[in-house]
């Protein structure tokens, strides 16, 4: 075999790979969390980032720490708004991550307002800004598209319900975004992880600390950069690589119900 056929490891070709340079990347959910984390990750590769939320003051803290970052206040659920704000933009990474629970409750004591909140963050709010910026990719022949799922979508638990049914509906997305997309030049990924300590449960438990705290009381527990590394990962691999699904546990959990407590 010649040196320099395609069967050849080139190292090299990752070491360039690495780099995000000249790439835009807009990331939901960017004023806090993993998103923030994401955002911050893709930008110290090089990408121009824009960072969507609805807390703009949140947006512009972070932004004001990255060299190349624009704020675009945006509230997911609002489909006109997100056409309007995205629809004639090019992006060359989307992370679809904005997202939360609200409630820990059966399904027969739930509140069908928790309900729809989630529903229209987790799934619509995807779909919007899917919807919003996959035609310009493909329109290019280029891009990616990251999902932040859930191992709440693989695995229900007790008072999950909605939340978790949310989440097996960005999986199947995943699944089927992957057909629509595979042969428009267009990656498509899943990233899916398991407890990750940020505001999550705060917003969950309606800003009830206490009980937030307690889902992360003596567990050596994900932390935002962890999902934003492997996201950053997932993007700068070869064109000719698509990482698809990865789920991603903290060490001390071997499932949704099973966490290991040191205290
Ligand atoms: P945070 O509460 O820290 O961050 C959630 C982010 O989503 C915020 O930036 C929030 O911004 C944004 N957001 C919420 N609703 C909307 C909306 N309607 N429009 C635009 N932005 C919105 O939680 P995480 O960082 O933990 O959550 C990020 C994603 O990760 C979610 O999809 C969550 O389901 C998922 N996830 C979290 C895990 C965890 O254990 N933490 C584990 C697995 C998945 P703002 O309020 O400013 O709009
Ligand atoms: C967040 C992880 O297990 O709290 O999606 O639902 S979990």
């Amino acid at each position: 075999m010649l040196r320099g056929t395609m069967s050849t490891t080139n190292t090299s070709e990752y070491a360039r790979d690495n780099s995000l340079q000249g790439q835009s990347a807009l990331v939901t959910g960017a004023s806090a969390g993993i998103g923030e984390a994401i955002a911050r990750a893709l930008a110290a590769s090089g990408a121009r980032l824009v960072l969507a939320a609805r807390r703009r003051a949140e947006l512009e803290r972070v932004a004001r720490e990255l060299p190349d970052a624009e704020v675009l206040p945006l509230d997911v659920r609002d489909a006109a708004a997100v056409q309007a704000a995205l629809g004639s933009r090019q992006f060359d990474i989307v992370v679809a991550n904005a997202g939360l629970a609200r409630g820990l409750e059966p399904l027969q004591q739930g509140d069908p307002n928790d309900w729809k909140e989630m529903l229209d963050t987790n799934v619509l709010g995807v779909l919007h800004v899917l919807r919003a910026t996959t035609p310009a990719m493909v329109a290019r022949r280029r891009g990616d598209v990251v999902l932040i799922g859930s191992v709440a979508g693989r695995q229900a638990y007790p008072g999950g319900n909605v939340y978790c049914a949310s989440k097996a509906a960005v999986r199947a997305l995943y699944e089927s975004l992957r057909y629509d997309l595979f042969d428009k030049g267009v990656r498509v990924a899943t990233v899916d992880p398991g407890m990750v300590k940020t505001d999550f449960s705060d917003v969950r438990f309606k800003g009830d600390r206490e009980r937030a705290a307690k889902v992360y009381a003596g567990v050596d527990h994900l932390l935002p950069q962890d999902i934003a590394e492997i996201v950053r990962f997932v993007v700068t691999r070869p064109r000719r690589v698509n990482l698809g699904e990865l789920v991603v546990w903290s060490s001390d959990q071997a499932s949704a119900m099973q966490v290991a407590r040191r205290t």
